[in-house]
């Protein structure tokens, strides 16, 4: 098999954001950008050689023709073994899953997650390390110093591998097996979950439910465990066909860009339980009839319940959450006299807790929950730990909901996010916030008075990494809370985002409208960083 040492020129956008490299798809399909990237990865990857690499996507534009360029590059890199998702389908947390059980020394993940795609839409490339998880900063910082450096790459002359059917190929000396993308994955649910108890309820006859794929990677799994294995009807999977637009979607499981499924869960007739995943099938939103559940309080009623599900029956070593999530969790964690971290934002911060076994459950308030079963946020994992619940308590989702405030209060929250900012107002709007800290404890807003503020940083207690500006932290005396960052996710400009919340402790107040409780909060948020003024907007173009 012949190799070319290929000659490129470094390029300086290729700094991973807050999961993986993230661009418009225009972007990737430059010569060289996507192969002086990967060459990157390669390098990083001290023990390729002879190594197994799991490779796969979420379907989107652009998926199939790079996972050939990775495969000849892989191959070129002394790579022994690579195993894809047939059709270069592999959901997140199935990467992850796939990664531990064959004991690859990573993976690589095409998917610009939640982001829309097709030719004007996001592409992106994740790389997870050995046991299963997002690549630290260490790493990705690694990569994206050789990205500065890259002056040549290598990659084998072969023609492209077929996908479409399990199977074995030989790439020169590499090896490439197609596998099943499903099936690793089940096996794990099927352990984790009491499928038996989920079966019953499905036949029941007196439960439904809708799962909204997004036209995006979730479809096949659900399709195949929902259905297949699980007993609900067929059609309880809507959209369940990965397309490379999602359909011209936004594949994005919240309460703006699932609408169809929202709409569908406050009708009349209206199924007693909703679920939809992201492009790439980490994220979860959940719903009951005429019920939103937060994904900050998602992850606190697992919690809370843990020790009622097969794979959670020990119950919990600890749990953490990402900085801007409510603090419901750290409710139930003090109720259960076991600890609760608080990690900057990206699944990428939980990997050490997890691996250390110093927590089971993590999650954050952009619809990601999971646990130590893989090293990612898992979709329909979280829908799969509500449906053994369900079947267990027998009870609506509204009403599970309202125990678990009863019995722990509530955290009202809000995101308020403002997209596609001009970049330079956007910084100098949270540095102007940043050189305020100070003056602002003491400070009185209406009825409240900033108790504390400060921008967050995190010192990661397993192997002493520092991470810092991961956030603007304001409390106050009533222990409401706002945080400010600017996303690392996105390919259009900046895009602030604003997280509210108030504790509510009285079960007379638990039935009221987030937005309506938070509005004194809002507008004291508009005021402490002069959000029309630096950016022109008087509303956030997404709340959540
Ligand atoms: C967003 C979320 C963050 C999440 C990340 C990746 O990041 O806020 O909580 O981990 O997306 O999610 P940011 O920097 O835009 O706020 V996904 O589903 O890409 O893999
Ligand atoms: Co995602």
């Amino acid at each position: 098999m012949k190799i070319d040492n290929v000659t490129t020129t470094p390029f300086d956008d290729q700094r991973p954001g807050t999961s993986g490299l993230r661009k418009k798809v225009s972007v990737f399909r430059q010569p060289h950008y996507l192969e002086n990237f990967i060459q990157s990865i390669f390098t990083v990857l001290e023990d390729r050689e002879g190594a197994t690499l799991i490779l796969g996507g979420d379907g989107r534009y652009h998926n199939a023709a790079a996972i050939q360029v990775i495969l000849r590059m892989a191959a070129a890199n002394g790579i022994a073994r690579v195993l894809v998702g047939r059709g270069g389908i592999l959901s997140t947390p199935a990467a992850s899953c796939v990664i531990r059980k064959h004991r690859a020394a990573g993976g690589i993940i095409l998917s610009a997650s939640h982001n829309p795609g097709g030719p004007q839409g996001d592409f992106g490339v994740k790389f997870n390390i050995a046991n299963g998880g997002p690549a630290p900063e260490s790493v990705t910082e690694a990569i994206y110093r050789n990205t500065r450096e890259i002056r040549e790459y290598r990659i084998a002359a072969h023609p492209p591998v077929p996908l479409e059917h399990p199977g074995t190929h030989a790439l020169g000396a590499m090896t490439v097996e197609v596998i099943d993308p499903v099936a690793d994955y089940a096996e794990l649910m099927e352990r984790l979950f009491d499928f038996d108890a989920i079966h019953a309820l499905f036949n029941s006859g007196g439960f439904h439910m809708r799962f909204d794929a997004l036209h995006a990677v979730t479809g096949p799994y659900a399709h195949a465990i929902l259905e297949q294995r699980l007993g609900a009807p067929p059609g309880t999977v809507v959209h369940g066909t990965p397309l490379e637009d999602f359909g011209g979607g936004h594949p994005d499981p919240n309460l703006v860009y699932a609408r169809e499924l929202v709409d569908a869960l406050f009708r009349t007739d209206a199924p007693d339980f909703g679920a939809a995943s992201d492009g790439d099938g980490d994220r979860n939103m959940i719903l009951g009839r005429r019920c939103f559940v937060t994904p900050s309080d998602s992850l606190a009623v697992l919690a809370a319940n843990a020790h009622l599900i097969p794979g959670y029956r020990l119950g919990l070593r600890g749990v953490a959450r990402s900085m801007p999530t409510s603090r419901a969790v750290d409710r139930v964690a003090a109720a259960h006299g076991i600890d609760c971290y608080e990690t900057p934002t990206g699944w990428k911060f939980f990997g050490n807790l997890l691996d250390a076994g110093r927590v089971t459950l993590c999650g954050e308030e952009s619809f990601g929950t999971g646990s130590d079963h893989v090293r990612e946020k898992d979709g329909l994992w979280a829908v799969l730990f509500w449906l053994n619940l369900l079947a267990l308590k027998r009870e609506p989702v509204n009403k599970l909901l309202r125990n678990h405030w009863r019995a722990f209060g509530r955290d009202y929250y809000t995101r308020h996010d403002y997209e596609a900012l001009a970049p330079e107002p956007a910084h100098a709007m949270l540095e102007e916030l940043h050189k305020r800290l100070g003056e602002l404890p003491g400070r009185r807003y209406g009825k409240r008075t900033v108790s504390f503020a400060d921008d967050f940083a995190y010192t990661d207690p397993v192997d002493g990494s520092v991470s810092t500006g991961q956030g603007i932290r304001i409390r106050f005396d009533d222990d409401a809370r706002i945080v400010f960052r600017l996303s690392g996710t996105g390919t259009e400009g900046a895009t602030l985002r604003v997280y509210l919340e108030r504790f509510e402790p009285d079960p007379a107040h638990h039935g009221r409208d987030p937005q309506r409780v938070l509005a004194g909060l809002i507008a004291t948020a508009g005021e402490i960083a002069r959000i029309q003024a630096h950016t022109g907007r008087t509303a956030p173009t997404v709340i959540t």
